[in-house]
């Protein structure tokens, strides 16, 4: 089973991610994770850390001459910005009294709960670890899960198709490298340049007025075989599945598979997607994708298709009304550096999520312990499905 562990502070010398359950052979690009990296980093709206870092994985486990050995992968990235904070994030207790105590939470953060839960004093043993940061480890994991995909070519990309006010729609019938093409173009990620400059203005008139935006990104995947995750028992349910990992994102606070909660307001018949049958290709056919690419909890084969709604940043310029948690009196929430709007880096960070959930759902249902056997498996599959 492939599984991983992230661990570090936003502000501590480095994050690490540990990828268990890779099989042995497959070429592993540096190049390619640090380039997904690179695009988490950008996007218009972005506050002053992204000026500091630049975040690259350090191989350190699993992987020999460019390829997986089998055992457990570990990447590590560095936080640049740790120089400037190694007194306050110091593990020595020696430095205790070094950091300032936030004490006044931002509604919408993790603080309030987090010191409660915890029995913290120090509203930053809360946010350090809690910090949308820690989704720089999710995406070199993804950028390696896409790696596992690439073989048996399963592509998956993520871009934004809101931010705040401003839809932007995408161009039907494009295929997924020409999506990739416009969008990684895009400052906000959208493929639709009409859209992108409402959005940028929305995004200056925010910064102007200390406050945040949210929005929607949408993650497709093509290449997908029929049969992936199982109705057999609700924890192995693909959608499911795919709801858990995006949910655990810092800020999502919504999920859409096809077309989603429009599927509660129109009737059977002008929702689901009738079959064909293709007898040159040997392969039933859809008229339709409105699910969205599952149906009982599995791939139909068809491509994948959801949406993620995003809340805006809890962190405000012009804060909000809080308590301070020491003095119980009335305060506004604390201002730490934040973004005016990562909806475009969430686009990537959503990308990055459902394509290891792909990759878990691939080598659970072709498993094996290397690249050859993978693919035998998965070649004996495909032929199955063809000759049914
Ligand atoms: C982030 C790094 C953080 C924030 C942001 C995401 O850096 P810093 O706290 O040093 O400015 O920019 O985190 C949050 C908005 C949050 O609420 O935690 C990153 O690398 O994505």
């Amino acid at each position: 089973m492939l599984r991983f562990l992230t661990a570090g502070e936003s502000h501590g010398p480095e994050l690490v991610a540990v990828v268990e359950g890779v099989p042995a052979g497959f070429q592993i690009d540096l190049a390619a994770i640090n380039n997904d990296l690179a695009r988490r980093q950008k996007g218009y709206g972005r506050g002053g850390r992204m000026l500091i870092e630049k975040d690259e994985a350090r191989p350190v486990s699993g992987i020999r001459f460019g390829t997986t050995m089998g055992s457990p992968i570990t990447l590590v990235i560095e936080n640049r910005d740790f120089k400037n904070w190694t007194k306050r994030m110091s593990a020595d207790p020696a430095d205790r009294g070094e950091a300032k105590v936030v004490t006044r939470p931002r509604p919408g953060h993790a603080d309030l709960a987090g010191i409660l839960k915890y029995d913290l004093d120090d509203i930053r043993d809360v946010l350090e670890r809690a910090s949308a940061r820690e989704t720089t480890a999710r995406v070199a994991i993804g950028g390696l899960a896409k790696q596992l995909l690439k073989p048996f070519g399963i592509s998956v990309l993520g871009y934004c198709v809101r931010i705040g006010a401003n839809e932007a729609t995408t161009p039907e019938d494009l295929n997924i490298e020409q999506l990739a093409h416009l969008t990684e173009d895009s400052q906000v990620r959208v493929a639709n340049p009409d859209a992108e400059k409402k959005i940028i203005a929305e995004i200056d008139e925010c910064k102007r007025s200390g406050d945040t935006l949210g929005g929607i990104v949408e993650v497709v995947a093509s290449g997908l075989p029929v049969g992936l995750g199982s109705y057999a028992q609700w924890d192995r349910k693909l959608d499911a599945r795919l709801a858990y990992a995006l949910m655990s994102l810092q800020a999502t606070k919504g999920i859409e598979f096809g077309i989603g909660f429009t599927a509660g307001r129109v009737r059977g018949s002008a929702l689901h997607d009738e079959i064909g049958y293709d007898r040159a290709e040997r392969r039933f056919t859809r008229h339709s994708n409105n699910s969205g690419g599952t149906e009982g909890g599995m791939s139909t084969g068809e491509p994948l298709r959801l949406r993620v709604a995003f809340k805006p940043i809890s962190t405000l310029m012009q804060p909000l009304r809080s308590v301070d948690a020491k003095t119980k009196e009335e305060a506004l929430g604390t201002i730490e550096r934040s973004d005016v709007c990562a909806i475009p880096a969430a686009a990537v960070i959503a990308e990055s999520v459902v394509a290891f959930v792909l990759a878990q759902v691939f080598i659970e249902k072709f498993g094996g312990d290397s690249l050859t056997e993978v693919t035998r498996n998965w070649q004996g599959y495909l032929e199955q499905v063809r000759s049914y």
